[in-house]
């Protein structure tokens, strides 16, 4: 497994950002919607159109009524300002645009006063599975129509809290497992099974027929201090899924003091991606075929 250095995409992206320098201390700039091309509209068509058709009966109910409430289609890459002001009435979210990934602080500070963050380009034609940075497909398609939940709209604004509170701990790194593990690639259990809420496997084709219908990935109960010991992959889909009953959940980790249980933790053996416990609410035990037959990043 890989070493739990800070990911080689955000490494990257913040190389290649700070080539550009930001013109405002948020990072934020225009979205400029006017300046997409009729390629790169087409390129959302293509990815949203093809997303639709598998996410009934994958993604969780939440976020189909999310996107069902939302000024996004098939047609055009959506209008940031438009998108805000559907959000603003629901939640008090806005979506800000930005080059693509930004410092963690600015990152975490936007969260904290309920702006999202959406990276503003899109992904090119001859790229359509592979990101480095998170786009705009990624960031609106994945990210937005859970937004419109009131949960998860308090979820993401204390994520953004705690995120602050934990770059000043030195302890980034396991918070940054619980975001992953749940914003990004959580599932939920729904009353006519697993479905998914985490924009990582929403936004792409591939994860969100893999975390669902493989047998290759475990699927795992959440428990936080399990989860804020865990590795992820950032190469690769994920060899394990924390599965949540529902979103009420979210809300209690929303109200959870972290810092003890960092100071609990410091001690504690980290685990791989893949590790399953005696302990673990094990739901589907993975034969781990995926990861055996490829290279360990
Ligand atoms: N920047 N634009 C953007 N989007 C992210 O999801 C993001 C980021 N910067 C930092 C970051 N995520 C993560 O490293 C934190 O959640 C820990
Ligand atoms: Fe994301």
């Amino acid at each position: 497994s890989r070493p739990d250095a800070p990911p080689a995409a955000v490494k990257h992206g913040l190389a290649a950002a700070e080539a550009c320098r930001p013109q405002r201390p948020d990072w934020t700039i225009d979205q400029g919607w006017e300046r997409y091309t009729a390629q790169e509209h087409a390129v959302w068509k293509t990815l949203f159109e093809r997303q639709m058709k598998l996410l009934p009966g994958r993604a969780c109910d939440e976020f189909v009524q999310g996107m069902r409430e939302l000024p996004i289609g098939a047609d055009e890459i959506p209008d940031f300002r438009r998108l805000s002001d559907a959000l603003m009435r629901r939640t008090g979210w806005q979506v800000v645009a930005v080059p693509g990934l930004v410092p963690d602080d600015v990152f975490f500070e936007h969260l904290a006063h309920r702006r999202f963050p959406a990276g503003h380009f899109i992904r090119k034609p001859h790229e359509l599975d592979y990101l480095e940075e998170p786009d705009v497909f990624h960031d609106v398609f994945g990210h937005v129509p859970m937004l419109m939940n009131p949960v998860i709209a308090d979820y993401i604004q204390a994520y953004g809290e705690g995120g602050l509170r934990a770059h000043r701990l030195g302890q980034l790194t396991r918070l940054a497992r619980v975001y992953w593990y749940t914003v990004e690639f959580g599932l939920l259990r729904q009353k006519d099974g697993l479905r998914i809420y985490g924009a990582g496997i929403a936004s792409s084709s591939t994860e969100s027929m893999f975390a669902l219908d493989s047998a290759s990935p475990n699927r795992i109960g959440f428990e936080l201090e399990r989860v804020m010991r865990t590795r992820y992959r950032i190469d690769d889909f994920q060899e394990s899924y924390f599965v949540i009953d529902d979103l009420e959940q979210l809300l209690e980790l929303a109200r959870i003091d972290f810092a003890p249980l960092y100071e609990k933790q410091s001690g504690a053996a980290e685990l791989c991606p893949g590790d399953v416990l005696d302990t673990d609410l094990v739901i589907t035990r993975g034969n781990g075929s995926w990861h055996a037959g490829r290279a360990q990043g």
